[in-house]
């Protein structure tokens, strides 16, 4: 049983209790029916993988909402297996939230309900890391059978219709579908794009109208995200010839390696439901192989984004650099070197949580979304690393650094790097879900 209190940063005691209370409440002002917004104001429909970590923290309150999460989004997956990266809610109005259903254009699914909506593109797989998390908190083995299925299609659609490089690893074709939307990791291949601000005339952008504006990406970035949106929504939000056809086309190690955590995870549901887990192990260890000698840079110490359109890697040093950590079978000394970097100057594991981009860059910005400030999401992932290859202090550094500013600051989007103070959305969903996971 976690004790009643403990300490921040400036030894003030953290009082748990509190924390949990103001945890619950978030996410009992964000449920919506039957699935869980990221946040009332700024994103008022279901993302996916904001449903893997809400669902994962939701488990341990009320684990009914946790699985109805995970089926309310995988009732929108596709009939090619691609888990859309927003379910559109029929209740929301469209000038709610920009890019919505009549931008992005889907036909209702096929045999499908009429009402459902979604985006084209994808978002990291968390669901299944999601669905074992819950089933060990709150076991339902009618549930996994309904997901099992779906989760490996997903997969399947991920690794077969994505592997734009060939080697095996998955490509993404627009920085949404990273989640790490504006982060310094897509500059270089974002900069050969024109970015034709014009477009801005047609559409109006939401997001500046409810949060800050200079915490937002800029025009440009959003200029790019719609021609980019524009171009995969054109060409049928069809895979084939990506290269010829698409100008973003990268393979980023935070997705990846979350592809081969769901193998892993998928492995462990396989044997509840009486699959066979030896295939998911083995896609997990062929992924994690080929991200160490595609997207690691020992000079760097750090997986980096390579950009399968010109074949080289970023230069950027990004928090998703770290993330392959979670994975069991990186090479001993690959671990020490990211569980070095993230602990480095460059990163720094407290008194504040890791940040989003490397402290050191002349371009870090304390206050722009995914180009400087801290992200709960992130951090969770990599204390999980930590957990795994047997670095207990540094879990536990981390687990108290989150801890902490949430509870100093409150549940908000993001962080900001240097003060901790909340920025973005305030009561944002995956903060909260996360902490109740952090307190469980
Ligand atoms: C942010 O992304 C959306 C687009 O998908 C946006 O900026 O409108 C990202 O932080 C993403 O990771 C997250 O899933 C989403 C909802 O929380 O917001």
């Amino acid at each position: 049983m976690e004790q009643a209190s403990t300490e921040d940063h400036d030894h003030q005691p953290i009082d748990l209790d509190r924390l949990r209370r103001t945890a619950e409440s978030v996410l009992r002002g964000n449920w919506s029916g039957d699935h869980m917004v990221p946040s009332r104001t700024l994103y008022p429909h279901q993302w996916s993988w904001d449903a893997a970590f809400i669902s994962i923290g939701l488990a341990h309150v009320a684990p009914d909402r946790a699985w109805r999460d995970l089926r309310s989004l995988f009732t929108a997956q596709w009939p090619d297996g691609r888990v859309p990266h927003i379910v559109f809610d029929p209740g929301v109005s469209e000038k709610d939230y920009f890019p919505g259903p009549a931008f992005w254009d889907v036909p209702p699914l096929p045999g499908g309900p009429s009402h459902i909506r979604t985006t084209g593109i994808v978002q990291p797989p968390v669901h299944a890391l999601a669905a074992r998390m819950i089933h060990r908190v709150a076991p339902d083995v009618e549930e996994l059978r309904w997901l099992y299925p779906r989760l490996v299609a997903q997969q399947e659609y991920l690794l077969k219709q994505r592997d734009a490089g060939g080697a095996g690893l998955v490509s993404i074709v627009h920085p949404w579908e990273s989640g790490l939307d504006n982060s310094p990791s897509w500059d270089e291949a974002l900069a050969r794009l024109p970015a034709d601000v014009r477009v801005l005339d047609r559409y109006q952008r939401r997001d500046v109208q409810v949060a800050v504006a200079t915490h937002r990406p800029t025009n440009d970035d959003y200029a790019r995200y719609i021609a980019l949106a524009t171009s995969y929504r054109d060409n049928g939000y069809q895979d084939f010839d990506l290269l010829e056809r698409h100008g973003f086309v990268v393979e980023c190690p935070a997705f990846n390696a979350l592809t081969a955590d769901a193998e892993l995870a998928l492995a462990e549901i396989a044997q509840v439901v009486g699959a066979d887990p030896g295939p998911h192990r083995e896609r997990a260890a062929e992924i994690t192989q080929t991200m160490v000698e595609r997207l690691f840079d020992p000079g760097t110490g750090l997986f980096h984004v390579f950009d399968v359109r010109t074949g080289k890697r970023s230069e950027a040093r990004c928090v998703n650099g770290l993330m392959p950590l979670i994975l069991p079978e990186l090479p001993q000394e690959v671990a020490a070197s990211l569980a070095a970097e993230a602990a480095s100057g460059r990163f720094g594991l407290s008194p504040l949580p890791v940040p989003s981009y490397d402290r050191t860059a002349p371009d870090f910005d304390p206050l722009r979304y995914w180009r400087g400030p801290v992200w709960i999401n992130v951090n969770w992932l990599l204390r999980r690393g930590f957990a795994e290859h047997g670095y207990a202090l540094q879990a536990e550094a981390l687990r108290q650094a989150m801890l902490s500013v949430v509870d100093r600051s409150g549940c908000f989007e993001y962080f900001h790097p240097i003060t901790g103070e909340g920025i973005g959305t305030p009561e944002f969903s995956w903060t909260a879900a996360l902490v109740l996971d952090l307190l469980a």
